[in-house]
């Protein structure tokens, strides 16, 4: 569409909300502070930089596909990261995991990752004006395939993960010294059982006994902060997983941590749009993982549907949405990654969007005056008010291509960058 018809669109758009009483510049302003977590781990299928056979095996994550072109190393992650930057509209931040040190080709084990292996994406990180967040890693490996890693009974085992974790937090620490703002690390474990477990109490003792030995060093809380991820089950945790909701619940109210809540750790028809309202009662802040469980916690690639449309919205409506922090979660290796990155967060700034433009304070009077109709009636109006002009001069306006433009962007790096490594 030539500028000037964007702009057109753009105008009429403001003069259809505004009848509505809403500030679409508002809205804009609101939009540009919101700043979310890639994952890395799409642009590798998960597979980190240890330089063992890291091809991801158990720990009830899975990644399926082969679609060419991953990243094979650091500089072609990073180039992939840098391409991922250049098409979200905003400044951004990058979740790191402890396997993707800068190892220089050597074997380093999870009880030996420290800082320094971090000094480059440090610089990266300056160079390419993007705060880091990063997590402890305890699947994939030879030490936690029987299904436990800080929950084992074997003490020698749980001692490795204890100081795989202690290490990776100290990371985090020195990412979020050298950054304006905190470095939110985050645990999520696959510890669990694949059938019925006949002491389950047990299991979550140590859980808990581990995660107090972790948390024994403190970080102000300017450099980093703790997230712990529960989850309902994961492959070849069926039946039993040690870190449920109630666990990590209690665990983090009565610890000053923040949970990190995956849209696809919980039962299908379970919201995590519905639980934000009651965590903010409790909890100053949270994490977030926006993933698209298709079935199970499949992590597809997020999208711009209803659940990420309710999350948003309710991260809005508690008025406590900058208290969030919003990472992306989600690996497909069926297609092009850098597309599915360009996907998935696009979906949820434009989430994020809709949401600062709801009339919520309409919606409010309705439901004060018992009128539920209308309540529900001004939702549906919404839906099929003009968020694409707004959006597209969004992108415009921050310099980054609009939707109709990114397929061919994609392709043209995929031929460019993708196609040579073979
Ligand atoms: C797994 C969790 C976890 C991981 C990443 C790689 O079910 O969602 O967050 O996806 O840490
Ligand atoms: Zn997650």
């Amino acid at each position: 569409m030539p500028k000037q018809s964007a702009e057109k669109a753009f105008e009429q758009a403001k003069e259809r909300y505004a009848d509505y009483g809403v500030d679409v510049e508002n809205a804009i302003r609101q939009l540009k502070k919101v700043s979310l977590s890639v994952h890395c781990w799409q642009t590798d299928d998960v597979a980190g930089f240890e330089n063992q056979d890291s091809a991801l095996h158990g720990g009830g994550t899975a990644v399926t596909g082969n679609y060419f072109g991953k990243a094979r190393n650091l500089a072609e992650m990073r180039a992939d990261l840098e391409k991922v930057f250049s098409l979200m509209p905003g400044s951004h931040r990058l979740a790191l995991h402890a396997i993707y040190g800068d190892f220089g080709g050597k074997s380093v084990d999870r009880d030996q990752v420290s800082p320094e292996h971090f000094a480059s994406w440090i610089s990266w990180a300056k160079k390419n004006k993007v705060q880091l967040d990063s997590n402890s890693t305890s699947f994939s490996h030879p030490k936690s395939d029987d299904g436990f890693s800080l929950a084992s009974r074997d003490k020698k085992k749980r001692q490795f993960w204890i100081e795989q974790h202690k290490r990776s937090r100290e990371i985090a620490a020195a990412l979020g010294q050298a950054q304006k703002t905190p470095c939110i690390h985050n645990i999520w474990i696959h510890d669990g059982d694949k059938d019925l477990t006949a002491d389950r109490y047990g299991y979550r003792k140590i859980l808990k006994d581990a995660l107090d030995e972790v948390f024994t060093v403190e970080y102000p809380k300017d450099r980093m902060r703790d997230a712990l991820e529960c989850k309902l089950f994961g492959l070849g945790s069926e039946a039993y997983t040690v870190g449920s909701h109630e666990f990590y619940y209690g665990y983090a109210l009565t610890r000053g941590k923040m949970l990190c809540y995956d849209m696809g750790h919980f039962h299908p028809t379970e919201s995590v749009a519905d639980k934000i309202s009651s965590a903010f009662l409790y909890f100053e802040e949270m994490l977030l993982h926006i993933s698209r469980p298709v079935r199970w916690d499949s992590d597809h690639v997020t999208i711009f549907n209803d659940d990420v449309r309710y999350l948003c919205e309710e991260l809005v409506r508690t008025g406590k949405w900058d208290k969030a922090w919003m990472g992306l979660d989600f690996f497909d290796g069926t297609m092009n990654r850098i597309g599915a990155y360009t996907i998935g967060s696009r979906g949820v700034l434009k989430g994020m969007l809709a949401a600062f433009l709801e009339p919520l304070k309409k919606l409010r009077e309705y439901e004060e005056k018992g009128n539920r109709f209308a309540r529900l009636a001004l939702m549906e109006e919404f839906k099929t008010l003009p968020l694409g002009a707004v959006w597209d001069y969004y992108c415009e306006s921050m310099k980054a291509p609009v939707d109709r433009d990114i397929i061919k962007n994609i392709l043209a790096y995929e031929q460019d960058v993708c196609r040579r490594r073979v």
